[in-house]
């Protein structure tokens, strides 16, 4: 059977010379400034044209809770302490660091574009762009660039390809909307190649100027007063947190003035939505586009007493919305798996049929997208949180937390500690780290610890690792059919010296279960035997093994398979 196929598919390769290159789709990226989770929801043309055409992911976190590196991550797909772009300005941040470093040089653009994408960035790029450069400077890997300079919504200058024209305070200069004409425009023009849009409106960031035609809307709306809305009891949040004295009366007059602007703002975004669907139908590509909308960070509206801002680890700040549409993908289903910003740029590049470089810390989503996505105990566990707390008007210490389904654990640079129970705590109230089990947060902490150090395939701290052959040793092999060989694995991390590995055989069968390191060399020997149908538990003792990746790879007559692992010391 199998060579049947075969033949068929040298049929059609000497009939068809499309078959000879993978059919790779437009990617349109929407990044929204400043978004945080909940105003979502005040979009129409995002829920009727995107949400419920596609997919909602629940747990979608940012590494930084900040414009600039955020955006960095999307751009190179690593996480900040990779990128080493920590802050918005130098010396620890900002486009000047970025440009310094080579990062333009390999991008999510230039691999595209390299690949025959058409490749274009409409609004904001990177933070301080574009400094002391020439104004009409353009980085590498963009066909096309409408990068704007400032950050207004009218009154501002667009470098558009090499070009600065100037923007006026009419209601067609306004931002949102010139970003959508020329997106639109770029369209029309490129229905014959694929191409990669970046599209990222200033919306709705401070000062949330909305679109004249939207500045009555709304009338009346208030913040919502979530229960940690001006949160009463601080005590058991660290220093930094308890210093902020209680919202006032005048505070949350204008934290509710600023969420209504803010909504109203978003307004235009959302039809920028419904302009960038209309002409991808009316070209007849709509059906070959994937759309993500997202945004870089989130935002606080007088939570835990924060009236405005980003930069910390709570959801406010870090749980944004990510919701896509494309061919494929299902209608109206909400995706729990974590993924992260720096997951754009690999599964970009799967979409263009490219490798993306070994630098890259990310992971491709492009599997749950599917119908039948992996299980979720196969995925990323959870989510790195980074801040770096250098920039001068910025009131939270340094920190690094993990974020997953169960918990939010946060360290500070202070020495101290939060932990949040986010199943039955899920407004962040009450932090658990003076009283909670020191083995859970041991173990929460050894997690934290390999991420905030980790660099390329060591970032992938999930127990299966289908679909990353390309990243093993050449004598290793992954096959995704069998069932279920390795269970739990406790979401892949393993604990010294109680390491143990579960797996089930459908059949009795001669088993080799090995430990390689991440260069392939073997290191122990766990089982070489024959071994009866059903479930099985091998123990072994760790000690000597140092902390880091490992591979485990079970090989019967019939099958092998290898899973990457970490081990906690
Ligand atoms: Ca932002
Ligand atoms: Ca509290």
């Amino acid at each position: 059977m199998k060579h049947y196929n075969l033949v068929i598919a040298a049929m059609l390769s000497l009939t068809s010379f499309a078959a000879a290159q993978p059919h790779r789709p437009n990617i349109i990226l929407i990044v929204a400034d400043d978004l945080d989770n909940r105003s979502v929801a005040y979009m129409p043309n995002l829920k009727t044209l995107i949400a419920e055409q596609g997919v909602t992911f629940s747990n979608y976190f940012n590494n930084v809770p900040l414009c600039g590196p955020s955006r960095a991550s999307i751009l190179r797909g690593q996480f900040a302490h990779n990128t080493q772009i920590q802050t918005n300005q130098l010396p620890d941040g900002g486009f000047e660091k970025f440009r310094d470093l080579g990062h333009e040089n390999s991008t999510v653009a230039t691999w595209l574009q390299a690949a025959g994408y058409r490749t274009a960035l409409f609004g904001k790029y990177l933070n301080g762009y574009p400094a002391n450069q020439q104004q009409t400077y353009v980085p590498k890997g963009w066909d096309e660039w409408y990068g704007t300079m400032e950050g207004h919504f009218f009154n501002y200058d667009i470098n558009e390809n090499g070009k600065i024209v100037s923007y006026g305070n009419r209601p067609e200069d306004y931002e949102t909307d010139v970003l959508a004409r020329h997106a639109t425009d770029f369209i029309k023009r490129n229905k014959a190649v694929p191409f990669f849009i970046y599209l990222a409106p200033f919306a709705p960031h401070s000062p949330h100027t909305p679109a004249p035609r939207h500045q009555n809307a709304f009338p009346g709306i208030t913040a919502p007063r979530l229960p940690s809305f001006n949160e009463s009891n601080v005590g058991d949040k660290p220093q930094w947190v308890r210093r902020l004295p209680l919202l006032t009366g005048n505070d949350v007059a204008t934290i509710d003035l600023n969420y209504r602007e803010r909504l109203q703002s978003l307004l235009a975004a959302d039809d920028m939505i419904k302009s960038l669907i209309d002409t991808l139908a009316a070209i007849q590509e709509l059906d070959d586009t994937y759309i993500f909308f997202t945004s870089d960070n989130g935002f606080h509206l007088g939570e835990h007493r924060i009236a405005n801002g980003k930069n910390t680890a709570y959801d406010e700040a870090a749980h944004l919305p990510l919701i896509v549409r494309g061919p494929g993908v299902p209608k109206g289903k909400t995706v729990e798996h974590f993924v992260q910003n720096l997951d754009y740029a690999p599964t970009f590049a799967e979409f263009a049929g490219v490798r993306a470089p070994s630098f890259v810390d990310g992971r491709s989503f492009a599997p749950l997208l599917k119908d039948n996505p992996p299980p979720i105990n196969t995925w990323r566990p959870g989510a790195l949180i980074e801040h770096w707390g250098k920039e001068t008007n910025d009131r939270t210490p340094t920190l690094q937390a993990l974020r997953t389904a169960d918990y939010l654990y946060v360290e500070y640079q202070t020495g101290e500690r939060e932990l949040y129970d986010v199943r039955n705590d899920p407004y962040q109230l009450r932090s658990l780290h003076a009283s909670a089990d020191p083995t859970l947060i041991s173990q929460l902490a050894q997690q934290l610890d390999v991420l905030r150090k980790c660099a390329g395939g060591g970032c992938l701290t999930t127990a299966v690792e289908e679909k990353k052959q390309s990243e093993l040793p050449p004598n290793f092999e992954l096959r995704q059919n069998y069932p279920n060989p390795f269970s739990p694995l406790g979401r892949g991390t393993f604990s010294n010296p109680a390491t143990t590995i579960h797996f089930s055989l459908p059949v009795s069968e001669h088993v080799t279960l090995k430990i390689f390191d991440l260069n392939g060399q073997e290191i122990k020997t766990l089982v070489q035997q024959n071994l009866p149908a059903g479930e099985h538990r091998v123990t072994f003792d760790a000690g000597g093994m140092a902390s880091g990746v490992y591979f485990y790879r079970i090989t019967t007559p019939t099958f092998s398979q290898t899973r990457k692992a970490i081990l906690m010391q």
